[in-house]
């Protein structure tokens, strides 16, 4: 078995070419223009609008201050329904935005929010539904819609890891009222740092321009709140770098996703999370699910013997965010949730990661689980 010599990650950058770089960021040193709505932020916002399918895209520094300027921007005050199983920043956005999260927990097969479980959880402070696409599966977006403009509430989505993402046909990014995106170095698109949200209602778009900065030009009257959460011209090159390479970033990350289920397709207590039935997917993240005791292994021993010898698997989102602070000072039951904290694994992927890397992990963890190492 081939020893792996150098750590393998998880979300490692996906980057543009050199040239197309270097030529990028010498227009912006041409211009010297570096910050406050240059030529490349604006050409990113259409590019963006574009590529989601949507009529408004308010490109912004990252994705947890996506998240902020819209929850502020929606001018809502109670709880919202949001699951216990994604990143600390989309709860964290709400306390940071004054407003209750209300951890629902996900649906076994999705491991996301679904209507039927939103609607136990509603009562009558709840104001809003703040879904999560998790691994860029859509989260039930119709049958949400639906059941917020029944009962009233504001829907948006956390759609950090579902760039370039389908359901029904659609791109994801037109669900709700309004979604976001995020430009972090370890998504499909990296912005070096950036997020977008995403909506086809044009006041809440005009609303978002006003409050992303303090250099909108317009000179608003209106008094918003209003904040410096602009990109600069050198996030904006590099999204918009990112946006051009993004179909063939796409097609490698398949590939690579491909060749670890086809290879572990017979081991018993592994598999990995499929995408049909949920829409396109950008195949970011590799997540396997562990049954212990038929692998013959728990997911903690997998993860600590393949991070000793250079696989630097990782846990997302364990322990899950009704379990770590500040959120566990309240007692939630979440059986669903925990139990995919305890059995779910990512694997190495992304541009850095080639097939010869993937054919030996995949070995690896064939001799773990046979126990010939
Ligand atoms: N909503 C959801 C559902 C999210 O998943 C996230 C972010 C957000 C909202 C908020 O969006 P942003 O505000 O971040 O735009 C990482 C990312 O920092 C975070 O953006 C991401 N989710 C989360 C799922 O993953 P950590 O704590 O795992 O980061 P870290 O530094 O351990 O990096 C993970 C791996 O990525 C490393 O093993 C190596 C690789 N990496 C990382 C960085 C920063 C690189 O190769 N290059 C790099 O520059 O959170």
């Amino acid at each position: 078995m081939k020893e792996i010599l150098s750590p393998l990650h998880v979300g490692q950058m996906n980057l543009p070419s050199n040239e197309a770089f270097r030529a990028a960021f010498e227009g912006i040193f041409a211009r010297r223009h570096y910050a406050n709505h240059g030529p490349l932020e604006q050409h990113l916002d259409k590019a963006l609008a574009e590529h989601f399918q949507v009529r408004h895209a308010i490109s912004v520094v990252n994705g947890t201050v996506a998240l902020i300027l819209l929850l502020k921007a929606l001018d809502i005050q109670g709880e919202v329904i949001t699951p216990a199983f994604t990143f600390s920043a989309t709860a964290q956005s709400l306390l940071w935005a004054g407003l209750k999260p209300v951890f629902c927990d996900v649906n076994v097969e999705s491991q996301m929010l679904t209507a039927a479980g939103v609607t136990k959880a509603i009562t009558p402070a709840t104001v809003a539904i703040l879904g999560v696409h998790i691994w860029g599966r859509a989260c039930d977006p119709i049958a949400l819609e639906e059941l917020a403009a029944e009962r009233g509430l504001k829907l948006i989505f956390d759609a950090a890891h579902a760039t370039s993402c389908t359901f029904a046909g659609r791109r994801i990014g037109g669900f709700g009222d309004a979604e976001i995106f995020s430009f972090h170095a370890t998504k499909v698109l990296n912005g070096a740092e950036g997020g977008c949200i995403t909506t086809n209602n044009d006041a809440l778009a005009a609303r978002l321009r006003v409050m992303r900065s303090f250099h909108d030009g317009t000179g608003d009257p209106s008094g918003l709140l209003r904040m410096n959460a602009k990109m600069s011209e050198a996030q904006a090159a590099m999204t918009l770098l990112g946006l051009d390479a993004i179909d063939g970033f796409i097609a490698e990350n398949r590939a690579r996703y491909e060749r670890y289920r086809k290879n572990l397709a017979h081991i018993p207590g592994i598999r990995f999370l499929h995408h049909e039935g949920y829409g396109e997917n950008n195949y970011q993240y590799v997540v396997s699910q562990i049954d212990a005791q038929a692998f013959g292994l728990t997911c903690d021993a997998l993860s600590n013997a393949l991070q000793a010898r250079n696989v630097l698997v990782r846990r997302y989102f364990s322990p899950g965010l009704h379990k770590s602070p500040p959120f566990s000072e309240e007692r939630w039951n979440l059986p669903v949730t925990d139990d995919l904290c305890r059995s779910l694994l990512q694997f190495p992927s992304g541009q850095v990661i080639n097939l010869e890397d993937v054919d030996a992990v995949c070995s690896l963890v064939r001799s773990l689980q046979a126990g010939t190492l």
